[in-house]
């Protein structure tokens, strides 16, 4: 028995005025289960509007340029057999961009919660369901299928030959090709991978095997880089006051004793912006699905050995004063120097700063130490003329350089973060408060 079938928008997760891109069918055309229709984009993602039976176009309501929304009828089907009615499933946005807020998709990969509703009207009605999931990929039903049926992850196939970067049944062949061949032009994460150059055809080279604290940071910043969209913001801050306190509270103390640098005042600020900015003294847990606050507040410090880069870890920075923090890093740092530390006291870290300070520049951008959210980067301080409204004075200058995890932290909350910094390192007496 043949049925009349119209094919409607279905719950696309209350997103109206979908602009309709392309209309793939016309009446007459015999259209195959899951057959793409028309191709539906917002602004935030494309997807694909599969037949829900199979049978003869009647007649098409939409042409692209229209907007649609959920219920609008799309076209009628004649559909070849009662049997041939199946859930309809809207298939894979393309890669959202930044700072797009997530929106549920819908797609026949991965099954999650279905969600009950009627999105095609049938003269026999009976319920049907969508799934809901998060696939990323862009591909028709049939290629996601295929793929599936090869055993073919297809959010991996990272590029797509089809219009608008569509991945064809092609492109899952050709990847499943290039894995059984061994190609290894990709690396894991699709990224090409770099030649490999000789060198001494150029002039003599010597080779020298990297430390294995450089071969472990190496590839640790590289996931860092890959996994982490980053912004790094910067700004300075006036430390005229805060330098005159440190040298009058060096000068007090005797020559053996520990002398307190600007890093120490700056992780007490950082701490206390922390205090203010709780999303700051997180992690993403590894799903990216909730942020884990903590309540303690330890810090790392990037110190330069010659083996490379360590971070040595500083506890409960919140509850110790300027002469504890100073004597802690000094042992800390000289430790690191050597060697000589403890896997433990590398650990628990909440933040880290990495000071150039003692050597120079003026700005850097420093690579988040995941999972945390956020570093400090510290440049030289130098004089400057600062306008103050009447006349150019000197004042003591300090580059600060804020990288944070844009998917935890917003700009403007990255420039607030950075303006309660400044407000505490422009006036120490702050930090009483
Ligand atoms: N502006 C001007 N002078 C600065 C300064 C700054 N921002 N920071 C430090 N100084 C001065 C100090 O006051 C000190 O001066 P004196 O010798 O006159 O007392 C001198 O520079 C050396 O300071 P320091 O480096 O010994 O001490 P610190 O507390 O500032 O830093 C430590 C300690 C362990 C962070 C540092 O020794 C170090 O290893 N820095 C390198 C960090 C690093 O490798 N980062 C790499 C980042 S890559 O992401």
């Amino acid at each position: 028995m043949a049925l009349l079938i119209e094919i409607k928008v279905p719950d696309v997760g209350n997103v109206a005025d979908i602009d309709v891109v392309d209309v793939l069918v016309k009446p007459g055309d015999k259209i195959k289960l899951e057959q793409t229709l028309a191709v539906l984009e917002t602004d935030k993602a494309s997807m694909d509007l599969p037949c829900s039976a199979a049978g003869t176009v009647q007649e098409v309501f939409i042409k692209p340029g229209d907007k649609v929304s959920e219920g609008t009828l799309i076209a009628t089907v004649l559909a070849d057999t009662a049997s041939a009615v199946e859930a309809p499933v809207l298939s894979v946005p393309e890669v959202p961009v930044l700072s797009v807020p997530e929106v549920p998709v819908l797609s026949v990969v991965e099954v999650a919660k279905p969600i009950a509703m009627p999105p095609v009207t049938v003269h026999d009605a009976r319920p049907e369901t969508l799934v809901a999931a998060t696939q990323v990929a862009h591909a028709t039903p049939a290629v996601r299928v295929f793929a599936r049926e090869l055993g073919v992850d297809i959010q991996k196939i990272t590029t797509g030959t089809g219009r608008k970067g569509r991945i064809l049944k092609d492109d899952v062949k050709n990847f499943v090709k290039k894995i059984m061949t061994g190609d290894t032009a990709q690396t894991g994460s699709g990224i090409p991978a770099m030649p490999s150059v000789d060198f001494s055809q150029f002039g003599e080279i010597e080779e020298q095997n990297l430390s294995k604290i450089k071969r472990l940071t190496g590839k640790n910043l590289s996931r860092v880089w890959l996994n982490l969209p980053m912004v790094t913001y910067h700004d300075e801050v006036d430390i005229t006051d805060m330098e005159a306190f440190r040298l009058a509270l060096n000068a007090e103390k005797a020559k053996d004793e520990i002398k307190v640098t600007g890093l120490i005042f700056i992780m007490k600020a950082l701490t206390a912006a922390m205090q203010q900015f709780p999303q700051f003294n997180a992690s993403l847990s590894a799903d990216g699905e909730k942020l884990l606050l903590k309540k303690y507040f330890n810090m790392g410090i990037a110190v330069d050995t010659p083996n490379g880069l360590v971070v040595p870890v500083l506890r409960e920075v919140n509850r110790k004063g300027i002469n504890e923090l100073s004597t802690e890093l000094a042992e800390l740092s000289s430790k690191a120097r050597l060697g000589k530390l403890m896997p433990a006291q590398m650990q628990g870290g909440c933040i880290t700063i990495s000071s150039l300070g003692g050597i120079g520049g003026t700005a850097f951008t420093p690579i988040v130490n995941a999972p945390e959210v956020a570093i400090l980067g510290v440049t030289r301080a130098k004089m400057q003329p600062v306008w103050n409204g009447k006349e150019f004075v000197p004042r003591l200058m300090l580059p600060l350089d804020l990288t944070y995890d844009h998917r935890v932290i917003d700009g403007v909350e990255g420039a607030r973060f950075m303006a309660a910094i400044k407000q505490y390192l422009g006036d120490i007496r702050r930090l009483l408060l």
